[in-house]
């Protein structure tokens, strides 16, 4: 894939700083969107593009008023769609919650699956204790689910115990998003040994059901290390075991051998329906030395 059919998209003020960690990261061509009403937010440099949810004397946000940003975002559409001119494949970061967020990142997917694009969206859900915050975000989520094509929910609990356990201040702990992001990009960018694209993607994304991702390293003579990384992701709780799609990328250094992609595989796929749609990539990286990272995308999860 060209990069530049890549748009990584950070909406909301934690959305747009993962964003640009996670662009920082995987570069490389991929273009950046930073959407949002503060201007805290933004950054310039090849590739990044600002959409500004209204006025320049707004300074703060959309004060968590989601309609308020959906409206301004609707009101930006010619210049989204000069944005996703190029773009196939949006990875859309977003935190509900406040208002930028909630109200702006559903119509910007909305946006670009109109425009023919692939979205993928990790949204982190609010705090447990924070009970209004709470109800505005599985409101803006029902939404942000129904325009994506996956929506991946992420915990800010479990994100921060993470961030905390690394000694690093709770809303620094987006590394796993990064992962994530690079994971996905360095998949669909690069040529493997089996090939994986866009189509491939396509099958998996549109089964019906729910869908997660999940991102895992570890030793390559120890896939159930590479597992327990996996599992370890601060996803809110959700059972894979049903799932009727997966996609599946396997990367390792140049010592990999296909028994190794052949153990992580069926790992990971072992606990799925045995009519289980799985489409299995690997590659070699050169600066994977004595490690395997896998990107798994899993679909057609039925609620409980
Ligand atoms: N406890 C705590 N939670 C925060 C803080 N900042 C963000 N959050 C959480 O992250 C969610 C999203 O926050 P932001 O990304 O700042 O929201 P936004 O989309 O920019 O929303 P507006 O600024 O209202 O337009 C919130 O709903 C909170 O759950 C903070 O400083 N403290
Ligand atoms: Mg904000």
């Amino acid at each position: 894939m060209d990069p530049a059919t890549i748009l990584i998209a950070g909406v909301g003020g934690l959305g747009c700083a993962w964003a640009k960690q996670a662009h920082e990261r995987s570069g490389r061509g991929v273009h950046l969107a930073l959407i949002d009403a503060d201007e805290r937010s933004f950054a310039t440099g090849e590739g990044i593009h600002v959409l500004r949810l209204g006025h320049t004397l707004d300074k703060v946000g959309c004060a968590a008023l989601p309609p308020l940003a959906e409206q301004r975002m609707r009101g930006l559409s010619s210049l989204t769609a000069n944005v996703l001119e190029p773009t196939e494949l949006v990875v859309l970061l977003t935190a509900l919650g406040g208002g930028c967020g909630t109200g702006a990142a559903q119509e910007f997917a909305r946006q670009a699956r109109q425009r023919g694009a692939i979205v993928l969206a990790v949204a982190a859900l609010p705090f447990e204790a924070q009970h209004t915050r709470l109800a505005i975000a599985e409101a803006g989520l029902a939404r942000l689910e129904a325009m994506a094509h996956i929506t991946v929910r992420l915990s800010l609990d479990r994100l921060a115990r993470q961030a905390r356990d690394r000694g690093q201040q709770w809303h620094m702990g987006s590394e796993w998003i990064e992962d994530l992001v690079d994971g996905l990009v360095r998949t669909l960018m690069r040529m493997g040994l089996i090939n994986l694209d866009l189509m491939d993607l396509r099958a998996v994304v549109d089964q019906d059901g729910e869908a997660t991702m999940l991102v895992g390293v570890g030793r390559p003579d120890d896939p159930r290390s590479i597992l327990e990384s996996a599992l370890k992701a601060p996803l809110a709780a959700m059972d894979v075991g049903g799932a009727t799609g997966c996609l599946i990328q396997v990367e390792g250094g140049p010592g990999m051998t296909i028994g190794q992609v052949d153990a992580v595989a069926s790992l990971f796929t072992s606990a799925l329906d045995d009519g289980a749609h799985v489409i299995l990539g690997a590659r070699v990286s050169e600066d994977l030395d004595d490690s395997i990272r896998v990107v798994t995308l899993l679909s057609g999860i039925r609620p409980d």
